[in-house]
């Protein structure tokens, strides 16, 4: 309701006009009038098709509820807000169901569905979501609210759905201070300070996203780990937070310290094969049991960019991850162990390090750890190839991690729809049991029957009250639940569905949406790094910054990526350079390893190409590069032309950020054209060609612009 109180001075000296229209400004300028973007795709408006409304009315009259747990209750309330809120009617929850009348029943029953999986089916004028387990229900229910949301016939809402993978996860680089690594949509939103007495409301409605789209665990703190988590103090502010979650089928996971033992336990050593360490973690473990009784594991980045490990002690990942899988395995809790290591070798090539590392200990590892790898072998990029691991661990557990927070790809400024992303590593085919070894289904243990599937998303939310900074980003925590949930859904098919739930129903506005969305991750690539190319960042992975050659470590250098020089550019991977091609099966690597044929998509990825080399398309390697610069930079006016379009079908104030943030990566993508095309001309020696606008500063100047991005 909008309470309107009119100021003293306007009673006094204003006319009844003048106060009428103020009464309006006010109306439609209030931002509480306005969609923040919180409800997500949870939004529940009324349906304003009345057909479809009475339709509705007519066949939900009740929710009944054998209300014997948590999680069941939350489904029943859930559709009850849902549908309430939907229909403009109070929908009550019953016990039984009601006898001449139509309405939801929500069943638990052995043979329903298999594991986390679903029913909706019609019996008689009824709806029934059944499932075997509670969780189960509560899926279902969200499947039918969507379903509903998107106003669709109630006959057809008959569907049995079963996840792929097992563990379905979030993981949260937030640190006990509230900052988050790579966070770019505010700050943390565990309020570790108010914990535990204090339980913000809004974890409730993390849980709710989260169940909605089948996501089962998170992970709540960063992989560079405080070792302050595993202290009893912050044990109980977890289990807060846990007590939340697990309402809504959701465990409880902690990235852990691999040197806590030293650090917090004060013993001499860490050393994974030391048995006082090991006692210290078996003691640890039971404690955060009693605390948290259905803690979900740890998740360990350990011997990567400075964290402790057992390598410190001469020790292998395997004998780490055992160590800490033995006393978790009592209570059923699991070990995710990552695969994300290079050493500072200025002569290696960083593409093969995860490879090098874990193949070999392949079938050393307990039975209840996973070993979760990033997508590709380098580390988030706008694109790279899948990683080569996949596939090369048939006796160890893969799960994947893919990141959703945009740290490579523009942060919260630049709109990327990373669906296309996601399936272009779960499809790729890595032919190690022959044709149609998809990296997916080695995710989802079909392949080598693996006895744990884990897939994660790097989080993407923060405390900005629309959850992820870009109100458009909100579709990548979306899509990944979805993907988690099947990954044979289409990328195409999720878009459309998450503009139906978020944005609007119309089908001309969704189509359009739906169309930047699929084109938006290719159209980054070609304004930041087209070809195959990868890593030209700033400390901030945010502006360009192809020049850098000096770091700490060369493989934390731009140069070491692209390998710009007179002869050409791109990085020679193949026999006569790296070889990490050899780390694919041949039909994989015999496709890559041609510079005649290699898909330009991954072309600098594998090849030193010759600045005038024609390639496929018919261009010099210099024109080609020109020209993917300049068609992504334009379009991203495509973009937001075709946004401007649906103007009258989203809200004010969505529509308005959205416009504002297309504007910012418009510049932002004439930046990075700018920045490559003058660092690399040099090299290259040819000039932009004239029929393209010309840059509009010199390399300097665009270098004097990035060194603002990097000042302290
Ligand atoms: O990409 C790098 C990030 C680090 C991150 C690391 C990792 C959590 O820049 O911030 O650390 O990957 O995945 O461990």
């Amino acid at each position: 309701m909008i309470t309107f109180t009119i100021p003293a001075s306007y009673r006094r000296s204003r006319s009844l006009a003048q106060l009428l229209l103020l009464f309006t400004l006010v109306i439609s300028t209030n931002p509480a009038s306005a969609d923040d973007g919180y409800r997500l795709w949870l939004r529940y408006d009324i349906i304003q098709n009345t057909q479809v409304r009475t339709a509705y009315t007519r066949s939900f009259s009740f929710i009944a509820n054998p209300g014997t747990s948590d999680i069941l209750d939350n489904a029943a309330r859930e559709l009850q807000t849902g549908l309430s809120a939907m229909l403009g009617k109070q929908i009550p929850i019953v016990r039984t169901p009601a006898k001449n009348q139509n309405g939801i029943v929500l069943t638990v029953s052995g043979a329903a569905a298999s594991g986390d999986g679903y029913s909706i089916q019609r019996q008689g004028e009824n709806t029934v979501v059944a499932a075997s387990k509670d969780a189960g229900v509560l899926y279902g229910s969200f499947a039918l609210l969507r379903h509903l949301q998107q106003q669709l016939p109630v006959e057809n809402a008959a569907v049995q759905s079963s996840p792929k993978i097992q563990l379905r996860m979030l993981n949260h680089w937030d640190n006990p201070e509230g900052t988050i690594e790579r966070g770019y949509a505010g700050s943390s939103l565990w309020k570790w300070y108010e914990l535990p007495e204090t339980v913000d409301p809004r974890y409730t409605d993390y849980a709710r996203a989260n169940a909605s789209i089948g996501i089962n665990g998170t992970v709540v703190n960063n992989v560079n780990a405080s070792a302050r988590f595993l202290t009893a103090e912050y044990l109980h502010k977890v289990a807060a937070l846990a007590g939340v979650f697990r309402r809504y089928g959701i465990k409880t996971y902690l990235s852990i310290h691999f040197a806590a033992p030293k650090t917090l336990g004060g013993l001499k050593t860490s050393d994974p094969l030391d048995p006082e360490v090991r006692k210290w973690w078996t003691d640890k473990t039971k404690e955060i049991y009693s605390i948290i009784p259905d803690f979900g594991g740890f998740l360990v980045k350990a011997n990567s960019e400075g964290e402790p490990g057992p390598q410190d002690y001469g020790r292998t990942h395997a004998d780490g991850a055992n160590m800490l899988a033995e006393a978790l395995a009592p209570f059923k809790g699991v070990v995710i162990w990552r695969a994300f290591v290079y050493k500072a070798d200025p002569n290696a090539d960083r593409f093969k390090a995860a490879y090098d590392e874990f193949a070999s200990l392949d079938g050393k590892f307990a039975k209840n750890v996973i070993v979760q790898v990033k997508n590709g072998p380098i580390d988030f990029q706008p694109r790279e190839p899948f990683s080569p691991l996949f596939g090369n661990m048939p006796g160890t557990p893969l799960g994947m991690e893919f990141q959703l927070t945009q740290e490579y790809l523009g942060f919260a400024t630049h709109w990327v729809y990373e669906a296309p992303l996601f399936k272009e590593c779960l499809d790729a085919d890595t032919h190690v049991k022959g044709k149609g070894s998809t990296v997916a289904r080695i995710v989802d243990g079909s392949l080598h029957n693996y006895p744990l599937t884990c897939i994660a998303g790097v989080a993407n939310t923060g405390s900005d009250r629309n959850w992820t900074g870009h109100p458009m980003a909100q579709a990548n925590w979306y899509a990944f639940g979805r993907l988690a949930w099947d990954h044979a859904l289409s990328a195409e098919a999720i878009a459309r569905e998450w503009t139906q739930l978020t944005l609007t129903t119309q089908p001309k506005p969704v189509a359009a949406i739906t169309d930047i969305m699929l084109r938006s991750r290719d159209i980054y690539v070609d304004y930041n790094t087209p070809l195959g190319l990868s890593r030209p960042w700033t400390g901030a992975h945010y502006a360009p910054e192809p020049w850098q050659n000096r770091s700490s470590r060369p493989d934390w250098t731009a140069i070491y990526y692209h390998r710009a020089d007179s002869l050409g550019l791109g990085f020679d991977r193949t026999a006569t350079g790296s070889n990490a091609l050899e780390q694919y099966r041949p039909e994989v690597s015999r496709a890559w390893a041609n510079a005649e044929t290699c898909p330009l998509p991954y072309l600098l990825w594998f090849h030193h190409i010759a600045w005038t080399k024609k390639l496929s398309s018919g261009r010099t390697l210099w024109d080609e590069l020109c020209h993917r610069f300049y068609t992504g930079t334009d379009s991203v006016l495509w973009m937001q032309k075709q946004w401007a379009s649906v103007r009258s079908s989203v809200d004010p104030a969505i529509h308005a950020d959205v416009t504002g943030r297309l504007l910012k990566q418009h510049k932002e993508a004439i930046w990075w054209r700018d920045a490559w095309l003058l660092y690399l001309q040099p090299f290259s020696k040819q000039a932009i060609p004239a029929r393209y606008p010309q840059p509009e500063g010199t390399l300097e100047e665009v270098k004097k612009r990035v060194k603002v991005y990097l000042m302290r």
